[in-house]
């Protein structure tokens, strides 16, 4: 075993660093370590995952671990309805169970307006093949009978909700060993505590990557990091056009088990779950500011609580244990930048607002495509960086409970 590694928390490396892999990866969490993965289905062997900390580390850890396909585009719905697919059959494939639970996923609707826009995202679901339906108060409270619908005072008032049944919640760090220890299986490295702090280029294309362990010499580079993907593309002398934001998220002590589906709602900005530990699992919405400073702030503990309570008045006298926060990477139409950019080798992974977790299988096997081929998937053309300068904009605005 290497020494560098001996006394850290990880993922222990087998090998030295080389000098040159036929493909770099830059983030070893699951967007990273799923394209190490499928590039190994694909036969690309000679691959290295560069993580700067510890793997999933960066927003594979910090996520609520929902995973759903019901967006709004018809381009989104059938890009992450292929990546729920490909989680349902994952546990079996990495031989590592990752606790998957399609328990059900309900997006509230407290009003007219947002009754015809869950009826309006049914149908686009439907029309792609994806379970999704507009319900109303009583099949709600069959579905989630702890959670107060018909509260006469309520300042949202349930009106209905747009049901989707393959939706439901999987353990993120399961995600990441599971992902890792298959790509480990295939034979790419990966390489914790390894930092890229330059990207090599001539005449328009990728030479290597530098890292605080030396330079490395490859001929394709992906990007799949979150929170600095602007800043690795400009090493590439790429201009994303992202903005980086926090998202927090807490969990209560353990409590019994009062609830097994999904709750979320756009207009309280709220989502709450259930972890299989007991403990509810609740994020708000997205901070408006642009920051790297993953620290807490009060005023979401505050909103975030006062929001759960018009649901679950019973969980009045209930301890928030932790709470933290991941980085998003919010493009101009909040749907991802994927694939190809005007440097050559150069890949990107970016843009996933808080989507980007759901999606890790499908990216990483669409970008294992993308290397293999060198054409870029069907399913991920829709997404090219170009779209901003052709006016071809995938709008997921108001998609999720996140207030983008
Ligand atoms: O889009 O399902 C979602 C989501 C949950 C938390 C953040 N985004």
């Amino acid at each position: 075993m290497l020494d560098l590694f001996r006394t850290r928390r990880m993922w222990r490396p087998r090998q030295e660093l080389r000098d040159s892999y036929d493909v770099v990866i830059v983030g070893g969490g699951s967007h990273g370590l799923a394209a190490a993965y499928y590039l190994a289905q694909l036969g690309i062997t000679d691959v290295a995952v560069l993580e700067k900390s510890y793997i999933g580390s960066g927003a594979a850890g910090r996520n609520t671990t929902i995973l759903r396909s019901n967006y709004k585009t018809p381009e989104g719905a059938r890009f992450y309805d292929a990546s729920v697919k490909l989680y349902e059959g994952l546990s079996a494939e990495l031989d590592f169970n990752l606790l998957f639970s399609q328990c059900g996923h309900l997006t509230l609707a407290h009003s007219d307006r947002a009754m015809f826009v869950m009826a309006n995202r049914a149908e686009v679901n439907r029309l792609n093949g994806i379970d999704s339906q507009l319900i109303y108060p009583d099949e709600i409270k069959k579905l989630a009978p702890a959670m107060q619908v018909d509260n006469p005072h309520a300042v949202y008032p349930v009106q209905g909700a747009l049901y989707h049944p393959p939706g439901g919640i999987i353990r993120h760090d399961a995600v990441v060993w599971g992902l890792a220890r298959g790509a480990d299986r295939g034979g790419a490295e990966i390489h914790p505590y390894t930092e890229v702090t330059g990207i090599q280029r001539t005449n328009g294309r990728v030479e290597g990557v530098e890292t605080n362990r030396g330079t490395i010499k490859t001929k394709v580079v992906l990007s799949c990091t979150a929170g600095w993907s602007s800043l690795v593309a400009h090493m590439a002398g790429i201009q994303l056009p992202i903005t980086t934001h926090i998202l927090q998220a807490c969990v209560t002590e353990p409590l019994k088990p009062l609830l097994d589906v999904v709750i979320v709602s756009s207009q309280m900005h709220v989502y709450i779950s259930q972890t299989d530990r007991g403990e509810f699992l609740m994020g708000a919405e997205i901070e408006p500011w642009t920051t790297y400073r993953t620290q807490g702030t009060l005023n979401f503990l505050q909103e975030v609580s006062r929001h759960t309570l018009e649901l679950f008045p019973q969980l009045e006298r209930a301890r928030i244990l932790r709470s933290w926060a991941g980085l998003c990477d919010l493009s101009p139409d909040y749907s991802p930048i994927l694939g190809e950019t005007e440097v050559e080798g150069f890949h990107i992974s970016s843009g996933w607002g808080t989507y980007g977790f759901k999606a890790a299988p499908i990216v990483g096997k669409t970008l294992a495509e993308l290397v293999a081929t060198e054409r870029t998937p069907d399913l991920i053309a829709p997404f090219a960086l170009e779209r901003f300068y052709e006016d071809r904009l995938v709008s997921e605005l108001a998609a999720a409970a996140v207030s983008h």
